[in-house]
This record gives C-alpha cells, sequence and structure tokens, in this order.
C-alpha cells in the first residue's frame, strides 16, 4: 500500500499555495478511494504528478485539452455500464440526486471528477509555481487551465459510455441542450454507437411548464447521435426527482 507522504520533501522549494492544492487534491483523491473500493488501483502521489504536468510552468491561457492526456491515462476507472448520467444546466439538482443513491454516477462522482470538483488552479510561465487564485475565470480564455481540464475529463467520460445512457437536462431554459456547452460540444460528439444502446433524455422542468421534449435544440441531439442509437426523452417535473432525493429507498427506476 502506498503511503502518500515519501515524496512530499521534493517539492519543498515551492509556495505555500502550491503546498496546499498538493494537499487538497491528494487528501481528495485517498478519501475517495477509501470509500469506493473498486478505485484502489489509483496511485493518488502519481495522479498529482500527472495533473500538475498539465500546467505548472504554462500561460493559464494556453493549457490545450491534451495537457491533461497524461493525467486522463494515469486515472484507472472502471467503465459504469447503464448507470452514466450526463447533465447540462441541471447541476445542483443531478449532483444532490447522485449524492443520495448508487443507480447513477455523472463525472463528478469519478475519482479525477470529485477531485477537482470545486477548485480553481493555474500556473505561470517560467515559474513551478502553483496557484488558486488570480486564475483565469471559465470565459476569460478559451484554454485557460481549469475549463479545458473539464474539457478533457469530460471528453473521457463520454468515450466510456456504455449501454443505456442518460442526460439530465434544463427544461426551465429557453435551449436546454445548449450548443456551446461541453455536453454538446464534447460528450454528444464521442458517443459511440458500438459501445451504447440508448440515450435517454430527462427533461427536469417546473410543475410541466417550460420547455417540451418537441424542443428544437432538443431535435438537434437526436439529429447529432448516430441512428443506430435509441433515443428517448421524457419530461419530469422537478418535484419528482425532489421527492426522491428525499425518499432515498424509492426504486431508482421509479425516478422518472
Ligand atoms: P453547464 P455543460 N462560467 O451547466 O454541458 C463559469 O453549462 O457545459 O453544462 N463556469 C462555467 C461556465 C461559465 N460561463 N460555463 C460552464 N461553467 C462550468 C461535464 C460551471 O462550473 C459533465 F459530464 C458549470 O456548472 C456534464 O455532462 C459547469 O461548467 C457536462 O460536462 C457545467 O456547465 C456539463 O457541462
Amino acid at each position: 500500500i502506498y503511503l502518500g507522504v515519501v515524496h512530499s520533501h521534493v517539492l519543498s522549494s515551492s509556495s505555500p499555495s502550491s503546498e496546499s492544492l498538493k494537499k487538497t487534491i491528494i487528501d481528495k483523491c485517498e478519501a475517495f478511494i477509501q470509500n469506493n473500493k473498486s478505485s484502489s488501483a489509483n496511485n493518488c502521489q502519481k495522479i498529482w504528478s500527472a495533473f500538475e504536468q498539465a500546467f505548472v510552468g504554462r500561460d493559464p491561457c494556453n493549457v490545450p485539452m491534451e495537457a491533461y492526456d497524461p493525467l486522463i491515462h494515469t486515472v484507472v476507472q472502471d467503465p459504469v455500464c447503464n448507470r452514466m448520467l450526463f447533465w447540462s444546466k441541471t447541476k445542483k439538482i443531478v449532483h444532490d440526486f447522485t449524492e443520495k443513491r448508487d443507480c447513477f454516477l455523472t463525472l463528478e462522482d469519478t475519482l479525477v471528477g470529485f477531485i477537482m470538483n470545486g477548485l480553481t488552479w493555474c500556473g505561470k510561465e517560467e515559474s513551478n509555481e502553483t496557484f488558486t487564485t488570480g486564475c483565469p475565470g471559465w470565459t476569460d480564455c478559451v484554454n485557460n487551465t481549469v475549463r479545458s481540464f473539464w474539457n478533457r475529463a469530460s471528453a473521457a467520460f463520454a468515450d466510456a459510455a456504455c449501454g443505456d445512457v442518460t442526460a439530465m437536462l434544463n427544461g426551465s431554459i429557453a435551449t436546454p441542450f445548449s450548443p456551446t456547452s461541453i455536453f454538446a460540444t464534447i460528450e454528444v460528439k464521442r458517443f459511440k454507437a458500438a459501445k451504447m444502446k440508448s440515450l435517454s433524455v430527462v427533461l427536469v422542468t417546473k410543475e410541466n411548464k417550460g420547455t417540451t421534449c418537441d424542443d428544437p435544440s432538443l431535435q438537434d441531439l437526436q439529429k447529432e447521435i448516430d441512428p443506430k442509437l435509441k433515443y428517448n426523452c421524457k419530461a419530469v417535473p422537478e418535484s419528482k426527482i425532489q421527492d426522491c432525493i428525499s425518499h432515498p429507498d424509492t426504486a431508482c427506476g421509479a425516478c422518472w
């Protein structure tokens, strides 16, 4: 068993901020492995090393998603066919839901998504420091450190999609399948009909108001996926999902 302290002296020359990001990431990594024995093949120190090489010493607006390839290849993640849940503009309700029950898994419920969720990080050209403040925001530049990570991790999650796949979209906004979202620009494009059986959209609505499954953006979604894949869409009132969150003993199949 690897003890995540052996190499901690190696970075002794870096700033306190580097040390605290490293500690945060290794602590979250180890906590996840504790709670998810199926991920015990992972080495948190190796994950940290692969992670930092993606952005340390780089302009934080010039980190392409490929910079995270070594990280993605370092992480051992079993595919969870039939239980993968994609989402767009439904972050809160989706994670309230997956936190309470094991029938579905989002990217943020996998090791790499869990570790980085909620964190901000970046480096600086010609510096070996790591920063957690003063980093470019999501839309400040396209190839920013954090956004490229989520693009790359989402690509890997979608590459692994298998069996019956679910996507929870927001029926309270004008365009539930938003063409600029990660779901539209990265994930849907990487779905593979050879591995998947179906895509089921759960359109979360406020009391049967708002967008329906006939929405033009959802027709665009249907056109984008391989015709060999079964597609279905169901509008589900938010209150029904909330009931399932408050009563975790309800069978998952009864939630929508
Ligand atoms: P989202 P996606 N400024 O709800 O389909 C700051 O649009 O893109 O869903 N942060 C932002 C911005 C912004 N303009 N846009 C997006 N974000 C961040 C990974 C923010 O944290 C999973 F697998 C927001 O909550 C899903 O299937 C998050 O990105 C899919 O990708 C999601 O934005 C969700 O991405």
